[in-house]
C-alpha cells in the first residue's frame, strides 16, 4: 500500500515536472516568435524587401513549417516513449530483427519530405545565381573590417545611370529601385561574407575571387546588413547598409557624386582644415579634384601606408550617414531616425539631404578622429609598425588637437 502511494506520488511528482518543462518551452518559442515579429528588426530575413529575398522567403517558409512539424512530431514520440517505456524494472520485452514492411515505410516517407524540399530548393538556386538579366554593376570589396563600393564608368553605368566617372564609396551601397544590381564581391585580405538579410542570401567575399550576387530593392529605404564571415578582430564593426532611392533620386544621388570640387573659401575654418587634411590625410585618403596650393592633383597613396592598401574615399563623405564600416552614425540620433523612419514616399529626399552641421554626430566622428583605433581595434599600435613594415592596420591614431579637429570637422561637413 505504502509502496503504490510513493509511487503514485512519484509519478504526479514527474507529471509537474513535464507540465513545467513544457510550459518553460512554450514560453521559449512563444517569445522568439514574437521576437521575430518586432516591426522595427532591421535585418530579419522574414520580411523580405526584393524579390530575390522574396524567392528566399518563399522557399524557407514551407520548409520551415514541414521541419518544424516533423520536429514536433519526432520530438513528441522520443518524450512519450521516454516516459511510457521507462525503466520501472519491468522485464525485458522480447526482442525481434527486422519489419521489413514497417522500414520500407519509414524510408520512403523521408524520400519524399527531402525531395519535397530538394526540388524547389534547387530551383531557388537557380533562379537566384542567375545575373544574365542585371542592368547595373557594381564591385564590391571587402576589408578589415569595412566594404568598398565602386561603380565602374562602363555599359549601362554610363549609358543608362550617367555613371559617367567611376565613384568610389565606403559603407552605404546605394541602388536604384526596382533595378536588377549585379555586385562583383571580392575581398583585398581575408574572406569576408556580404549580407543584407531583406534584400538578399549572403555572399563570400573572397581575395582572389570575384563572387556574383544580385541586388534588388522594391521600396525605397535602408536595408542594413553585417559581415557574417569571421574576419579578424573587428569583424563585429564590420556593417554595411543599402540603400534604395527611386529613380528620380538615384539620378540627384549620382550627379551629385560626380559634382566637381569644390575648395572651401579662402580664410574659412574649413580652409583651414583643408591644409591639415592635405597634410595629414590625403596620404591615405582620396578626394577627388583636391589639389596642392600649386594646383597639382592630389592622389593617395594607400598602399604606401596601410597594409590592406585601401582607405575610404571621403570625395563625399557627407551623402553617407555611417562611417568606419557603417559602424558609428554620422547623423545624430533624432535625424537617424527621421531618415530611417521616413515613409518610402518622402525617403529619398531625407536621405539625399546628406549630413548637416546640425544633424552631425559630433561625439563619434570626434572620437575616431581623436583616435580611431581606441575606437575600432585594429592593431595601429606604432609600436608594432616593424612587424608589418612599417605599413599601418587600419586608421592610425594622429595626435590632432581639438583645433585641428574642429577644423577637420568644418572640412569634412562640405564633402557632399
Ligand atoms: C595611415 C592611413 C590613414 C590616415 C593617415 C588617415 N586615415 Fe582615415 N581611415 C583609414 C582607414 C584604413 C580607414 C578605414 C577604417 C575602418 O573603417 O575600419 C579610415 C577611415 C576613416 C573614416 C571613416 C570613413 C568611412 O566612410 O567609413 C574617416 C571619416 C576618416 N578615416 C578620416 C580621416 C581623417 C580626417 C584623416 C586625417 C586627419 C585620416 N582619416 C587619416 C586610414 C587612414
Ligand atoms: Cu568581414
Amino acid at each position: 500500500m505504502k509502496k503504490m502511494i510513493n509511487q503514485v506520488g512519484e509519478s504526479m511528482k514527474t507529471a509537474r515536472r513535464w507540465r513545467n518543462a513544457s510550459k518553460a518551452a512554450m514560453a521559449v518559442s512563444a517569445l522568439s516568435f514574437l521576437a521575430s515579429c518586432a516591426k522595427d528588426a532591421p535585418q530579419d530575413t522574414w520580411q523580405p524587401a526584393g524579390p530575390n529575398a522574396e524567392m528566399i522567403d518563399n522557399l524557407q517558409r514551407p520548409v520551415f513549417y514541414v521541419a518544424g512539424i516533423v520536429g514536433v512530431i519526432v520530438f513528441a514520440a522520443v518524450a512519450w516513449s521516454v516516459v511510457r517505456y521507462r525503466d520501472r524494472g519491468q522485464e525485458i520485452p522480447e526482442q525481434t530483427h527486422g519489419k521489413p514492411a514497417l522500414e520500407i515505410v519509414l524510408t520512403v516517407i523521408p524520400v519524399l519530405i527531402l525531395l519535397g524540399v530538394a526540388i524547389p530548393t534547387a530551383g531557388t538556386i537557380f533562379k537566384l545565381a542567375k545575373t544574365s538579366d542585371t542592368e547595373m554593376t557594381i564591385n564590391v570589396t571587402g576589408q578589415q573590417w569595412w566594404w568598398e563600393y565602386d561603380y565602374p564608368a562602363a555599359g549601362p553605368n554610363v549609358e543608362e545611370y550617367g555613371i559617367t566617372e567611376p565613384i568610389v564609396t565606403s559603407g552605404q551601397l546605394v541602388i536604384p529601385e526596382d533595378t536588377k544590381v549585379l555586385l562583383r564581391v571580392t575581398s583585398r585580405d581575408v574572406i569576408h561574407s556580404y549580407w543584407i538579410p531583406k534584400l538578399n542570401g549572403k555572399k563570400d567575399s573572397v581575395p582572389g575571387r570575384v563572387h556574383l550576387l544580385r541586388m534588388e530593392g522594391s521600396e525605397p529605404g535602408i536595408y542594413a546588413g553585417q559581415c557574417t564571415e569571421f574576419c579578424g578582430l573587428s569583424h563585429a564593426y564590420m556593417r554595411m547598409e543599402a540603400v534604395v532611392l527611386s529613380r528620380a533620386d538615384y539620378d540627384k544621388w549620382v550627379a551629385n557624386q560626380l559634382e566637381e570640387y569644390t575648395a572651401p573659401e579662402a580664410g574659412t575654418e574649413a580652409a583651414i582644415g583643408e591644409a591639415l587634411y592635405i597634410q595629414q590625410c590625403s596620404r591615405c585618403h582620396q578626394v577627388n579634384g583636391i589639389a596642392n596650393p600649386d594646383g597639382s592633383l592630389i592622389i593617395s597613396a594607400p598602399d604606401q601606408y596601410l597594409v590592406s592598401g585601401a582607405a575610404p574615399n571621403l570625395t563625399n563623405l557627407m551623402t553617407r550617414n555611417t562611417f568606419a564600416g557603417a559602424s558609428w552614425d554620422l547623423l545624430t540620433p533624432e535625424c537617424r531616425d527621421n531618415v530611417w523612419n521616413a515613409s518610402s514616399a518622402d525617403f529619398g529626399e531625407r536621405y539625399l539631404a546628406g549630413v548637416s552641421a546640425d544633424c552631425l554626430n559630433q561625439k563619434d566622428l570626434r572620437e575616431w578622429l581623436r583616435n580611431a583605433p581606441a575606437k575600432k581595434p585594429m592593431y595601429a599600435d606604432p609600436t608594432k609598425l616593424t612587424t608589418t613594415g612599417g605599413l599601418y592596420r587600419g586608421m592610425p591614431a594622429l595626435g590632432l588637437t581639438e583645433d585641428q579637429i574642429n577644423s577637420i570637422i568644418a572640412y569634412l561637413l562640405e564633402r557632399k
